[in-house]
């Protein structure tokens, strides 16, 4: 089972400043608990990081009769993407959406994810844990144990 993990801008930047929103942990530490996890859970997964819309939206049209899932924090790009939506739409490969922070409890533009609405659920506000929990999810609903 192939999963194809997608971060959106300044994740690259975890670690570095606003320890109190998203911790003290860098991109590093989250790419190597997601490859851990992963080997624990039996799947396969690619990680992507990019910085730029485009880019993602390549990402996900590759995934295309490759990947079984994805996990999606499309950072910034959740809140205003429609281009990642679309694409997330036309590739229909099952997708789980995460974010570190709690985007209901911080301002309101963080409330709307356009990516959010092509995913089969979302993960937000448990930090990293959050991206065990979706491939957790993926896998489950991937093998038929989850509807
Ligand atoms: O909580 C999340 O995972 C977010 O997707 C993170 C995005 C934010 O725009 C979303 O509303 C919620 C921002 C990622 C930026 O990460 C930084 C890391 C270190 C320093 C500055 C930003």
């Amino acid at each position: 089972m192939r999963i194809l993990v997608i971060n959106g801008p300044n994740l690259n930047m975890l670690g570095v400043r606003e320890p109190d929103v998203y911790g003290r942990r860098t991109y590093a530490d989250l790419k190597s608990d997601i490859l851990c996890w992963a080997r624990e859970l039996g799947v396969t997964a690619d990680i992507f990081q990019s910085n730029h819309e485009g880019a993602i939206v390549d990402r996900i049209q590759e995934a295309y009769g490759v990947f079984d899932g994805i996990v999606i924090n499309a950072a910034a790009y959740s809140h205003t993407s429609v281009a990642i939506l679309d694409a997330l739409r036309a590739v229909r490969i099952p997708a789980v959406e995460v974010h570190i922070s709690d985007v209901t409890k911080r301002e309101p533009f963080r409330r709307l994810s356009y990516a959010g609405m092509a995913c089969l659920r979302a993960y937000s506000g448990l930090g990293f844990e959050g991206y065990r929990q979706a491939m957790l999810f993926l896998r489950d609903y991937l093998s038929g144990k989850e509807g």
